[in-house]
């Protein structure tokens, strides 16, 4: 790309030369760096690696230490953090932020409507703009003539902490506002907005938290809220920080006339604002649209606990006004709670496929959104060691999309000294066999590989719709083979016994000959799939496509060195490894022979796929964009490599098909610029014949 800098020469007039160069390629670094980071953090649309954006920023870090004048306060440096502060400042909004009065239900939504009708005095209509309620932490960001000058916290409404430097840390922070079209860039602007983290950032933060023995954070919001007090900003800029506005406090000049006006405007200035609002609509609009947000709150990367509803025209939320500590014109409706207490009662030790112990907490029902929870996972005796959790402790559960409920914390207040203290136990509870606790990781293992638990979760993956699909043989019927002797191996799948399946209990002629059957169709499958059911460690969905398309046939890949499946491109290291391993135990080999001696016949699927074939996908280049609303995007992305695509990020013209979203952005309007087709989720649906 651009030349750096050489090293300044000496002479005087060399030197204001050199200076007047310097001044001109860091302006050029500053301008560049910041539209790199805008397309990247905003529009998720990068045009440069992360290399080079790396490069560009340690030439311009250079150049300002050595010219440190030409280091402005919206430069991209500044987002690397600066050294501690000895306590926060403090600062009066020029606006009040108020805080949001709750409704719960639809009636007090009608309420809220109907007293805003009655407060005004002429009847003219009243539309409402409805926005997903961000579970984040609320901030103030102050830019004068474009300029980010000043960030503080909500605070008590009236005065916030200073806590500047920390969110200039923040990628998605325009620490400049573009300048746009729709809008001019007012003198002086107080935008509102909430801080999050993602989903994927938090988990990813705590993991490392727990790494190094610190403490967790229980949510998200409070992750967010941690990273924004701390008075060193340079470990803010180590945090997955991310905001979206949705507001304005004092502005100078005439405003916005909307609040869908006053959003787009906000969104020309290169602020993140939330794709999911529902602009300018009527209170039935609203209250659909509540349930429609409900719907797809478990999809979303963040947190969002409600729906915030504000009359959509600002003379009128004017005119409304506010009461001492609320808005009139605005309120928040909950969605209903996602955490709730109870008791644990029991902690009882899980043994999955792999031999994993998994403690579990058995706890008295409790109803969480709708949904009755009575057991959590604790994930592993380190998590307990660091909750401190106890048999009888009262704690707080939650429950988030389909993932299984999860205990967040103790609540010690509650003990009274009849809690329990719980153990791992030394050997397995199903088998009685040896424990082991595997080094570097947090989890027990049982080691006996005949063990019935195991075996049943082996099997019940062997057998599932991933694996080799066999029709008809649940996680019941697994069981009850496993149980009565007719299942002790992979094996035994393919030479079950029709006699001996007719006697067992709730098996009919008709139910044993459709298994039998059944069977006998599972025996044509793919070597993709028959890897995935074996269930080897690291072994995917992925892993196996790349190992059946690399090697093309089970010999190839029973004998493969390890260093020749490392080397496929997309296969980690553990992948490799536990397939080497795995493939070396004379047990597993014996294991794969006898399968295949009873007729198993492995098709290769990158030489003959019926499913990549059929697909209009297959060998087609395709970008997701956009928010889908009945699927969520990993899950698009999986489907679509499964017929046979490749899901990239950026358009270009090598792209063939863009499905997008709602709300779909530039990505969108460069595909139709270069005249790529197009699908909407609908139509995407349709082809993928879901
Ligand atoms: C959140 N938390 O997402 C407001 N909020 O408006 C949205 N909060 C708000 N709006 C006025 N989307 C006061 C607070």
């Amino acid at each position: 790309m651009n030349e750096p800098l050489k090293p300044a020469a000496s002479g005087p007039d060399q030197s204001v030369a050199d200076s007047e160069k310097a001044a001109s390629r860091v302006k050029k670094l500053q301008e560049e760096l910041t539209d790199h980071s805008y397309r990247y953090h905003v529009l998720d649309d990068p045009i440069i690696s992360d290399a080079e954006y790396d490069r560009m920023l340690k030439e311009l870090v250079a150049l300002e230490e050595e010219y440190p004048h030409l280091s402005t306060d919206d430069s991209p440096t500044k987002r690397v953090g600066a050294p501690p502060l000895d306590a926060f400042e403090t600062a009066d909004h020029r606006v009040p932020m108020l805080s949001l009065d709750n409704a719960f239900d639809t009636d007090d939504i009608q309420e809220f409507s109907k007293r805003i009708l009655r407060m005004l005095k002429s009847d003219q209509q009243v539309l409402f703009t409805a926005e997903p309620k961000l579970d984040g932490v609320a901030v103030e960001l102050t830019y004068e003539n474009g300029v980010l000058i000043q960030a503080t916290t909500r605070g008590d409404g009236v005065t916030g902490e200073v806590i500047t430097r920390n969110v200039r840390t923040i990628a998605s922070v325009p620490l400049k506002l573009n300048a746009s079209e729709r809008s001019d860039i007012p003198e002086h602007l107080d935008v509102r907005g909430e801080v999050i983290i993602r989903q994927n950032g938090f988990e990813t933060l705590n993991q490392e938290r727990a790494r190094n023995n610190e403490p967790l954070f229980a949510n998200p919001r409070n992750a967010a809220a941690g990273s924004l007090r701390q008075l060193d900003s340079r470990i803010t800029a180590q945090r997955p920080l991310d905001i979206f506005v949705y507001g304005v406090g004092f502005i100078s000049g005439t405003g916005y006339a909307t609040q869908e006006e006053m959003l787009l405007a906000l969104k020309s200035f290169g602020f993140p604002v939330n794709e999911h609002i529902q602009y300018a609509v009527n209170l039935d609009a609203v209250i659909s649209f509540y349930t429609r947000l409900e719907g797809i709150r478990d999809t979303l990367e963040y947190e969002i606990d409600g729906m915030v509803v504000k009359v959509d025209d600002i003379a009128i939320q004017q005119e409304l006004g506010q009461k001492i500590k609320s808005p009139r014109w605005a309120i928040a409706w909950k969605f209903p709670a996602m955490e709730e207490t109870t008791i644990i009662r029991d902690i009882r030790v899980q043994v999955g496929r792999t031999g994993t112990l998994t403690p579990v907490a058995i706890l008295d029902p409790v109803s969480i959104a709708g949904v009755t929870v009575s057991r959590a996972t604790l994930h592993n005796m380190d998590e307990i060691t660091r909750k401190d959790i106890r048999i009888h402790d009262t704690v707080l559960v939650m429950r988030a999309g389909d993932v299984i409920p999860k205990v967040v914390k103790v609540i010690t207040e509650k003990r009274d000294g009849n809690e329990i203290m719980f153990q791992m136990p030394e050997s397995c509870p199903v088998c009685d066999g040896p424990v082991r606790r595997v080094e570097d990781e947090a989890a027990a293992r049982c080691t006996n590989f005949s063990c019935p638990a195991q075996l049943k979760e082996r099997l019940r993956h062997f057998v599932s719709k991933k694996g080799l699909d066999v029709d008809g043989l649940g996680t019941r019927l697994v069981d009850q083979l496993v149980e009565e002797g007719l299942l002790t191996a992979f094996g035994d799948v393919f030479t079950l016994d029709r006699h001996r399946l007719v006697g067992l209990e709730r098996m009919g002629d008709k139910s044993a000959d459709n298994l039998i059957q059944a069977v006998r169709e599972a025996k044509n499958t793919t070597l993709r799939r028959f890897l995935f059911a074996l269930g080897i460690d690291h072994v995917g969905e992925n892993a196996a496509r790349l190992l059946s398309q690399t090697f093309g046939t089970i010999e190839e890949i029973m004998a493969a060195p390890f260093d020749d499946i490392q080397a496929i491109h997309g296969m980690g290291d553990k992948s490799a490894m536990a397939v080497v391993e795995f493939f070396k135990n004379p047990e597993n080999q014996a294991m794969v022979r006898r399968i295949l001696e009873s007729g198993v016949v492995l098709e290769n699927d990158s030489m003959a796929s019926e499913e990549q074939e059929e697909s209009a996908f297959s060998g087609k280049t395709v970008v997701l964009t956009g928010t889908l609303e009945t699927i969520k995007r990993g899950e698009a992305k999986a489907l679509l490599e499964q017929k046979g695509a490749m899901v990239t990020s950026g358009v270009s013209k090598k792209t063939d098909w863009v499905i997008a979203g709602t709300k779909a952005g530039s990505k969108l309007d460069k595909a139709r610029t270069l005249g790529i087709n197009i699908l909407d989720e609908q139509a995407f649906l349709k082809m993928l014949g879901t």
